[in-house]
């Protein structure tokens, strides 16, 4: 319980803040409520707040009018569609030797709430209805004890390859994935290479600028957006983890991109071999109104351009090879240095925060009622993970095929865009195409047709489509499953 003198210089510290409301009940409430708001109250920084709020106001009014919008340069811009396969290769063994020497390390942001889903646990619990019903986090750990035999075997490499994972939670989805890991085993990942932590809040405002109340001994919060990344990584400590690993290149996605290369070598080599202290990947977008954010140079440093930025000539301009001038559409799929996440504290007052207005359910502050607004009352806060980009000094751009690298898992089943069944269908095709390059046939069995084929490849057989050579020649019969090296040989009826 705080004493009398410890809530009074907090009040004190709330009322030069302007903030000074939220205790507005506090004497009516029990001791232990008192406790928790006291708690609540202490520990956020009411100052960093009202900054970031009122940055976020301004750079709101300043957005439309303050906006010069122009290509990537030549030099930071790639494409593994248009390089040639040796230099894909190149990019991939440095990857791999990265990986193999335990300097690589990866990040997942599962963060968000997935409403738009429709399922109340994290996205990455999610089946897809695959047939074996693998969860999106089953399919990343695979790939990543794939990606670790790889690098490996590859580069003869007689110690451990560890590629340690850093999964990214918020309040909300906190407890279910850590229980979810727990009940799988991590997957058959090591645990000590798990590492659950958590993105933080921040309270919600009324459009005056005055935080909410949820209850009477309650602040209304929610999470500060994927962007929470960067603080958290030093808060929870992650940071000194990577540092006492050794490890000195991070990549970072996103939970719900099923066909994710979690750990990509190319990615990696490619951003290491250009020198950059953050890159992106990115696919091509596919249209001029595609309503997909692009990665471009806005008042001449890199940024994220949203599609209703653009005016339709600008968003329809081609270059000399005839693909969009603006058509780096952004999949939040990114490449660091450790030594760039560790200076984003450097820079850190001088990101924006993006508005969002919401329906946020609060405590009358005069009648003491709980309130549940129909239409959005107040702004909660987020910062977008790619908000770091302007600051980068030396960032660079890799195009990837959409068709092998991102298909998110984004609304509910039956919707037709991005819902389980386009996601389960993108992997599927994925694996066809597998067989496919090594040579193999597949053909439809009983119940299926050519173009509803089932087929799957476990991530710890094939991560890219390597491992598959044995089926040069064979032809395939589906349904398919290759779960294990030994499946190869049984699938196989000429
Ligand atoms: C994100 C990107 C968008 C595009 C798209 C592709 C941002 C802000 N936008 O849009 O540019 O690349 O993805 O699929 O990145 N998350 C957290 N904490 C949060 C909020 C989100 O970890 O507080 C995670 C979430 O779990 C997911 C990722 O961030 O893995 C993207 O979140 P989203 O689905 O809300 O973003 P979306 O689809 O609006």
């Amino acid at each position: 319980m705080p004493t009398q003198a410890e809530v009074d210089a907090l009040k004190a510290k709330y009322a030069a803040a302007q903030q000074e409301h939220v205790f507005t009940f506090y004497d009516s409430l029990s001791p232990e409520e008192q406790a928790v708001l006291y708690n609540q109250l202490s520990k956020l920084d009411v100052d960093r707040v009202n900054r970031i709020y009122k940055k976020a106001v301004s750079g709101l009014e300043s957005s439309t009018t303050n906006l010069s919008i122009s290509p990537l340069p030549d030099d930071c811009f790639d494409s593994v569609l248009d390089a040639a396969e040796s230099k894909q290769k190149e990019w991939e063994s440095i990857g791999l030797k990265s990986i193999s020497e335990n300097k690589v390390a990866v990040i997942l942001m599962a963060g968000g709430q997935g409403t738009r889903l429709g399922s109340s646990a994290p996205k990455g619990c999610y089946d897809i209805g695959l047939p074996s019903h693998k969860s999106l986090f089953q399919l990343q750990a695979e790939r990543i004890l794939r990606l670790q035999k790889i690098a490996k075997d590859s580069t003869g490499t007689q110690g451990e390859v560890i590629i340690p994972w850093y999964v990214m939670t918020s309040g909300p989805t906190r407890a279910a994935t850590e229980g979810f890991f727990q009940s799988n085993g991590y997957f058959g990942l090591k645990q000590e290479n798990v590492i659950i932590f958590e993105q933080g809040t921040l309270p919600a405002f009324t459009n005056e600028g005055k935080i909410f109340l949820e209850t009477k001994s309650k602040l209304a919060v929610a999470p500060d957006g994927n962007g929470g990344i960067y603080a958290a990584l030093r808060y929870e400590n992650v940071l000194t983890d990577l540092a006492s690993r050794g490890i000195l290149y991070v990549h970072a996605y996103c939970v719900d991109n099923c066909l994710v290369r979690v750990a990509d070598p190319v990615f990696i080599g490619y951003s290491i071999s250009k020198n950059a202290d953050c890159s992106a990947k990115v696919v091509r977008k596919a249209y001029p109104e595609e309503p997909v954010g692009v990665i471009a140079l806005r008042n001449g440093k890199f940024n994220v351009v949203e599609y209703s930025e653009f005016d339709p000539t600008l968003a329809a301009l081609t270059k000399a090879n005839g693909q969009l001038e603006y058509g780096a559409a952004n999949i939040a799929n990114h490449f660091y240095t450790v030594d760039f996440l560790k200076s984003v504290e450097r820079f850190e007052g001088e990101l924006e925060y993006h508005i969002a207005r919401k329906k946020i359910k609060h405590v009358d502050l005069t009648t003491g009622e709980l309130q549940s607004p129909i239409k959005p009352n107040g702004m909660k806060m987020e910062l977008f993970v790619f908000d770091v980009f302007p600051f980068t000094e030396r960032m660079a751009v890799l195009e990837v095929d959409r068709k092998d690298e991102f298909s998110p898992l984004k609304n509910a089943p039956g919707t037709g865009i991005d819902d389980p069944d386009t996601s389960k269908r993108d992997i599927m095709n994925q694996h066809l195409r597998f067989v496919e390059k090594v040579g193999g046939k597949v053909v439809a069995g009983d119940g299926e047709t050519q173009d509803s084929l089932t087929l799957e490849i476990s991530p710890l057989v094939s991560y890219a489509g390597e491992g598959l050579e044995k089926l040069k020649g064979k032809t395939v019969r589906t349904p398919a499953v290759i779960d294990t090296v030994s499946d190869i040989e049984k699938v196989i009826i000429s």
